[in-house]
């Protein structure tokens, strides 16, 4: 059917409301499916009334796969679901994640195989559209809904599938079913941290909204007055690991700044930590003085390695660091990188195998300001930075 269907349903209407192109594209491409989808979505869950439906998650469970499988239950529950398992097969890793579980003190279980979840009749998948291959048993169970927006590479197969590519999380498509399906009340404990859960999600998965779309926006004012301000607050408490933080005490003092620029020698970092210089680059960045930061160290004991963060408009990452350090003998380029980051790595070879830590720092650490302050302009720059002693990590 090419024409416009008769009855313009939510969908559409919802769609109108969004974007004139949207509109154009849906109406010279097939028709829009005249399909209410939270209808849908509840009629496909209508089949799992007195069963046992497992929510189950791909990978290390995040915040928007938290909040919607939480909603998801919800909904379920309410539509005479007689019970809903939680369930995850890969480390709850990060500490913002666990705090998401144990502030809203949520019931998530942890499955190697579907049986740990007792006899389970259906599966569900939010924020991902194929069974975690980790999970073991879930052949020959039926997956009854598929909401998600990652990118599928074939069709996902389900009795119901939510796919969008154009909203920032999946939390949005369930605070629109949410509202469609099971009004959420401020005044019910419940509703209130599934509304708290999926503000958090929604708010993760577009950086601090800074990536959120209309559509998330809608979402979030649905959710604004539901939600728990407090509890948010906690939640959105960006955690710092101690070894990052170690990183940016130790930038924080040997930093030397010249005009709108800072730069940083950390010293030595472990592989298992050189994350912690980016982190270190990333907090100096937002010293008000500047606008640019490099900050770097010796990594493993066989690179220099450093991060450049700018939001200097006349600064380009790649190029910036091209100038300063050259290339290689293979004639690539030590960095790179765009927009407002870079990142660069720069062999020590044999020079790594030095047993005086403090010499080959302060060997690193002049070579390093020498090459930062020639590229800054200021070609006398050795002299005018006494080089101080190596700063060690703990
Ligand atoms: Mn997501």
């Amino acid at each position: 059917m090419f024409a416009i269907h008769s009855t313009p349903s939510r969908e559409w209407v919802h769609n109108s409301r969004v974007q004139m192109n949207d509109q154009v594209r849906r109406l010279q491409v097939a028709a829009p499916s005249p399909v209410d989808k939270p209808r849908a979505f509840a009629d496909a869950l209508s089949a799992a009334k007195g069963k046992h439906l497992l929510v189950a998650l791909r990978g290390h469970p995040d915040p928007d796969g938290i909040a919607s499988a939480l909603a998801q239950a919800h909904i379920a529950l309410r539509l005479g679901v007689a019970k809903v398992t939680i369930g995850y097969s890969h480390e709850l890793s990060h500490r913002e994640n666990r705090a998401l579980v144990k502030l809203l003190n949520l019931d998530l279980k942890k499955l190697k195989s579907v049986k740990d979840a007792g006899q389970v009749d259906y599966i569900a998948l939010v924020d991902s559209h194929d069974v975690d291959p980790d999970l073991a048993d879930a052949e020959g169970l039926e997956v009854l809904t598929i909401v998600d927006h990652h990118r599928a590479n074939a069709p996902p197969k389900a009795r119901f599938v939510d796919l969008r590519h154009d909203v920032g999380a999946t939390a949005t498509i369930f605070t629109e079913y949410l509202s469609e399906l099971a009004p959420l009340d401020a005044d019910q404990e419940d509703d209130r941290r599934v509304a708290t859960a999926l503000m958090h999600g929604l708010a993760t998965d577009t950086d601090d909204f800074s990536l959120g779309r209309s559509v998330d926006f809608r979402a979030s004012a649905y959710l604004a007055d539901i939600a728990d301000r407090d509890l948010l607050s906690d939640l959105s408490r960006r955690l710092i690991a101690p070894s990052a933080m170690d990183t940016i005490a130790r930038a924080l003092a040997t930093l030397v700044v010249r005009r709108n620029f800072a730069m940083a020698g950390v010293g030595f970092v472990p592989d298992s930590d050189r994350d912690t210089i980016a982190q270190a680059a990333d907090f100096l960045v937002r010293r008000e003085d500047i606008d640019t930061v490099i900050c770097y160290g010796v990594v493993g004991e066989r690179h220099i390695e450093g991060s450049l963060r700018t939001h200097s408009a006349s600064v380009d990452p790649g190029a910036w660091l091209e100038s300063a350090f050259g290339m290689d003998d293979r004639g690539r380029a030590y960095g790179g990188g765009r927009r407002d980051k870079g990142g660069f790595r720069i062999p020590i070879g044999f020079l790594g195998r030095s047993t005086d830590r403090a010499q080959l720092w302060t060997l690193v650490e002049n070579a390093m300001r020498q090459a930062l302050l020639r590229q800054l302009g200021e070609e006398g720059g050795s002299a005018t930075v006494a080089v101080p002693p190596p700063p060690t990590a703990t």
